[in-house]
C-alpha cells in the first residue's frame, strides 16, 4: 500500500463509518414507526360478547345490558376476604351514586362455576346489595368472559377433597359504558365513595359528548 493509498483510505473508512451510522439511525427510525403503527392497529380491549346465566337461570349476553353502565368484578362466594371487601365497596358505590346508581348494573361474575351456581350467588351478591348481579356460566363459557376482560383465574387445591381449593384471580373492577366499551378499571381496594366520584364523573362527560353530537348533527341537518 503507498503512503497515497493509506491517506485516501482512512477518510473513506471514516465516511463507511459514518454511513454505517445513518443506516442504523433510520433502521432505528423505521423501526420505531413500524412498531407504533402496530400499536395503534391492534389497541388492547377489555371486554367483548359474553353469554352467561342469570340468578333465575335465564342466559343473559353483553346486549342484555347495552344501555347501561356495567362496573364488572370477577371472584368467587368461597373468597376469603378480596372479593367480599370488593362487593362492600361496590354496594357503597351504589349508594353513594343515589339515583344515578338507576343507570348502572353491578356485575358479580364467578370464576369458580362449580360451586357457584346462580342461587349461591344469589344469595351472597343479595347480602351487599340486592342490585348487585351474580352471573355464572359453563366453564367454557366463564373461560371467555374472563379472557375478554384479560381478568386471570386459577384454582388452587389445599387440601385432600375434590372442593378443597382457593382460586386466585385478578382484582380489577372495570366500568363499562352503555355502548359496551370500555372505560377504565379501578383496583379492588379502591373505595367506593371514589368509585362512586369517577362513575358519576363519566357519566356527566358522556352526557356533554352526546349533546355535542347531537348540536354536531344539527349544524349537519342545517347546512
Ligand atoms: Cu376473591
Amino acid at each position: 500500500m503507498s503512503r497515497r493509498d493509506v491517506i485516501g483510505y482512512v477518510p473513506s473508512f471514516r465516511l463507511q463509518r459514518f454511513r454505517l451510522h445513518i443506516l442504523c439511525l433510520v433502521a432505528a427510525a423505521m423501526w420505531l414507526v413500524a412498531a407504533s403503527v402496530t400499536r395503534a392497529a391492534a389497541p388492547v380491549t377489555v371486554g367483548g360478547p359474553f353469554t352467561l346465566t342469570a340468578p333465575n337461570g335465564t342466559a343473559v349476553t353483553d346486549q342484555t345490558y347495552r344501555g347501561r353502565w356495567l362496573l364488572v368484578f370477577f371472584g368467587y362466594t368461597f373468597c376469603p376476604n378480596t372479593c367480599p371487601t370488593t362487593l362492600l365497596e361496590i354496594a357503597t358505590t351504589l349508594e353513594k351514586l343515589g339515583s344515578d346508581a338507576e343507570q348502572l348494573q353491578a356485575i358479580f361474575i364467578t370464576i369458580d362455576p362449580a360451586r357457584d351456581t346462580p342461587s349461591v350467588l344469589a344469595a351472597y351478591t343479595g347480602s351487599f346489595d340486592s342490585r348487585i348481579v351474580g352471573l355464572t356460566g359453563t366453564d367454557a363459557q366463564i373461560a371467555d368472559v374472563a379472557k375478554a376482560y384479560g381478568a386471570y383465574y386459577a384454582a388452587h387445591q389445599n387440601g385432600p377433597r375434590a372442593d378443597d381449593y382457593v382460586m386466585d384471580h385478578g382484582t380489577y373492577i372495570y366500568l363499562m359504558n352503555p355502548q359496551g366499551n370500555f372505560v377504565r378499571a379501578f383496583d379492588a381496594d379502591t373505595g367506593g365513595e371514589h368509585i362512586a366520584k369517577s362513575v358519576r364523573e363519566a357519566i356527566k362527560r358522556d352526557r356533554r359528548g352526546a349533546v355535542h353530537d347531537r348540536s354536531g348533527a344539527m349544524r349537519g341537518g342545517t347546512l
